[in-house]
């Protein structure tokens, strides 16, 4: 009996310390809209549910959402642009928010060249499109900054761009990306809490049996 509680409460402790998967609430992570010295106008808009992220005007927004990249790492998201086409579409990571690193940022798409990975070739005619970017250029280095990048110098009031249901996954078969279709819906704070207290509960038990 003092195994198989020892067992349930450490089960119960272990899941509800790893069921994290989660799309990146934005409204939970500090958020510069000047990375790299990149804004001239514009401003960005975070929906009520925290999921998307809409940049207008002509701007580079850092968001400190930390990242260490193992060869499975995989950025999820959907994304569309609105208005006159962009110079650069873009998301990618960095150390700091220093504009000099195009090696770890993928372009999207936009009318100027920008020595980063070309990923896509996006037009404003295809809608919202979902990305599944594998991060294998960035294993191994670990990065502060996850960067969404709205660049038009030249028409700096006409452009839109909106990044929704962010999640960066490692394994991304296993069960905890929700962009891999294993769930179809966020794991809600509660059921986290439920976890942890059903595994205090556990804890509890076991501590009053053995020592009482
Ligand atoms: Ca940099
Ligand atoms: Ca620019
Ligand atoms: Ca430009």
């Amino acid at each position: 009996m003092r195994f198989i509680l020892a067992l349930f409460l450490m089960t119960s402790v272990f899941f509800a310390t790893n069921t994290k998967a989660a799309y990146i609430d934005f409204n939970d992570y500090v958020i510069s809209s000047n990375y790299g010295g990149q804004y001239t106008n514009g401003g960005y808009v975070i929906s009520d549910d925290g999921l998307s992220l809409t940049l207008s005007g002509n701007l580079w927004v850092a968001v400190l959402a930390r990242l260490e990249a193992d060869n499975t790492s995989t950025l999820f998201f959907d994304f569309s642009a609105t208005g006159s086409y962009g110079e650069i579409y873009a998301v990618g990571f960095d150390d700091n928010t220093i504009n000099n690193n195009p090696g770890s940022f993928y372009q999207l798409g936009g009318s100027q060249s920008s020595g980063m990975n070309i990923y896509d070739s996006y037009s404003i005619a295809d809608g919202t499109v979902e990305y599944s970017i594998l991060l294998s250029e960035l294993t191994g280095t670990f990065y502060n900054w996850f960067v969404v990048a709205l660049d038009n110098d030249a028409n700096t009031t006409g452009s839109s761009i909106t990044i929704s249901n962010v999640e960066i996954c490692s394994n991304p078969s296993s069960s905890e990306c929700l962009s891999a279709g294993n769930l179809s819906e966020p794991i809600s704070e509660p059921s986290t809490t439920l976890l942890l207290i059903i595994g205090m509960l556990f804890i509890s038990v076991y501590f009053r049996k053995r020592y009482n």
